[in-house]
């Protein structure tokens, strides 16, 4: 048989810089919105924060060796802007950037290969309170020279990067619903602040293919979900088609030919700002892979008014659901991949997220049999291997996450770990999902002779490979 993933796919797991490194105040970190954010009373579950999270930052060693233990290929982390440049530019604070070079190095020993975020929302509050954050039409340009930095420091060992983790999320939850940093409600806003994001990715991106070290391959996280009509009637699948349109060709679409779907554009006039010439150019063809975060899928129907869009989320009872309300959906990430190839050809595909909350019960030991989550992340690799059977070039695959961590406005109280952390002693114990990816993992080398981690070549916009 046919191995389901071939040799040299990259098996990985995945983190957030504020969701597990903690030390918040050390070494030279300045606050970020999300610390901002999340020592505002009420804004987080219990009034969790970030200032200690899993310690990461004082317990990488410990966690490489974890993942080294799992087999894992690479790691997906991301950088955080307040360490390295606490004021938003120059200084660079030399501390903050030598954590991420001793852990990068500390990865490359262990044969894990970095996959390095430069912005997974933790804008240094300085940016947010002096010029508005991603509404200033300059922040593009701040968020380059600081990626520049880190390229410049990293860019010798790291050849895998993402500029921005998922725009949508940062617009939604940070400017439609007030529930993420910055926690502005106003839809216009939205749309201006997610514009610049794509800006500052496109300028990152040309700053890292002009740098001494731009020989990998750079892209950014693409978060989506599938959507499916209720009814089989045309305007069904219309409305369908533009929920996703709406969705992942949101951001999808610029990055990939400098302009927004036009189903966007006819339906949303003025709200979306027009790209400069120069922005188009340098937005066209930069992504040199797909970085796709599924999670779930959305049900629809269209809806007369129900926005500019016209269609309407509809919820699905008899459905399995996460602890964070998501519906279980395999389907809509093979539906979504298909989707994405076609619509954006000729590049390769990681699957940067992809994981579900669920509530673990621990024995005293820790020990924790999560046989929920194993069911789906075995049920999303195997949607994932159906989406290479139909021609998606899938060439990596990372759980979200490697580590319980801070979840954003939910706090702690959702778990979404191959291991376990315990908040009170920041104990790691393996769960019975790690121990059976780390199987998947093994069984998948073994299938392909035997190749080892570490071995996968970057790909630049389908060349390589
Ligand atoms: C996101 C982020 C992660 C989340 C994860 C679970 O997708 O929201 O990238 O930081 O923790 O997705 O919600």
């Amino acid at each position: 048989m046919k191995p389901a993933f071939p040799s040299g796919f990259l098996w990985g797991a995945a983190t957030a810089a504020y969701q597990v490194e903690g030390a918040a105040a050390e070494d030279g970190r300045s606050p970020s919105i999300w610390d901002v954010f999340c020592h505002t009373p009420g804004n987080t579950l219990c009034g969790d924060t970030g200032d200690t999270a899993c310690d990461h930052y004082h317990r990488f060693p410990e966690d490489v060796e974890l993942m080294r233990t799992l087999g894992l290929g690479a790691y997906r982390f991301s950088v955080s802007w307040s360490r390295v440049m606490p004021s938003g530019t120059e200084p660079i604070n030399s501390a903050g950037l030598g954590f991420y070079d001793k852990l990068v190095d500390c990865l490359c020993e262990a044969g894990i290969e970095p996959f390095v975020t430069l912005y997974h929302w933790d804008l240094p509050n300085a940016l947010q309170a002096s010029s508005g954050g991603w509404l200033h039409a300059d922040l593009p340009r701040r968020f380059a020279d600081y990626a520049n930095v880190v390229f410049d420091r990293l860019g010798d060992r790291v050849r895998f990067w993402l500029t921005i983790n998922e725009p949508w999320c940062i617009v939604d939850g940070g400017y439609f619903t007030a529930q993420h940093a910055p926690g502005i409600e106003d839809p216009a806003l939205g749309y201006v602040a997610g514009h610049n994001l794509m800006r500052g990715h496109a300028y990152a991106v040309a700053a890292y293919r002009a740098s001494r070290h731009g020989t990998g391959a750079i892209s950014f996280a693409l978060n989506s979900n599938f959507a499916y009509p209720v009814s089989d009637s045309a305007a069904g699948q219309a409305a369908a088609d533009r929920a996703v349109e709406g969705f992942a060709g949101w951001f999808g679409d610029p990055a990939y030919r400098g302009e927004y779907p036009s189903v966007m554009r006819a339906r949303l006039g003025n709200l979306l700002p027009e790209f400069s010439e120069e922005d188009r150019e340098l937005l066209r063809g930069s992504m040199d892979y797909l970085a796709v975060n599924y999670y779930t899928s959305d049900f629809v129907r269209h809806a007369v008014g129900a926005g500019p869009m016209e269609y309407e989320r509809i919820p699905q009872p008899d459905r399995l659901h996460t602890e964070t309300g998501w519906a279980v959906v395999p389907d809509g990430l093979r539906d979504l991949l298909l989707w994405l190839t076609k619509r954006y050809p000729e590049l390769p595909v990681y699957i940067t997220e992809n994981g579900a909350a669920f509530a673990d019960t621990a024995t005293d030991d820790g020990e924790v049999d999560d046989q929920a989550r194993i069911a789906y992340l075995r049920a999303h690799l195997d949607a994932a291997s159906r989406a290479r059977a139909g021609g998606v070039d899938l060439r990596g695959y990372f759980a979200w996450s490697l580590l319980d961590n801070l979840e954003w406005s939910h706090g702690f109280s959702k778990r979404f770990g191959l291991i376990r952390c315990d908040f009170e002693t920041l104990e790691r114990t393996i769960k019975a999902s790690g121990h059976w990816y780390a199987d998947v993992i093994r069984n998948a080398r073994s299938q392909n002779h035997g190749i080892e981690a570490g071995t996968e070549q970057p790909v630049r916009g389908g060349v390589s490979g």
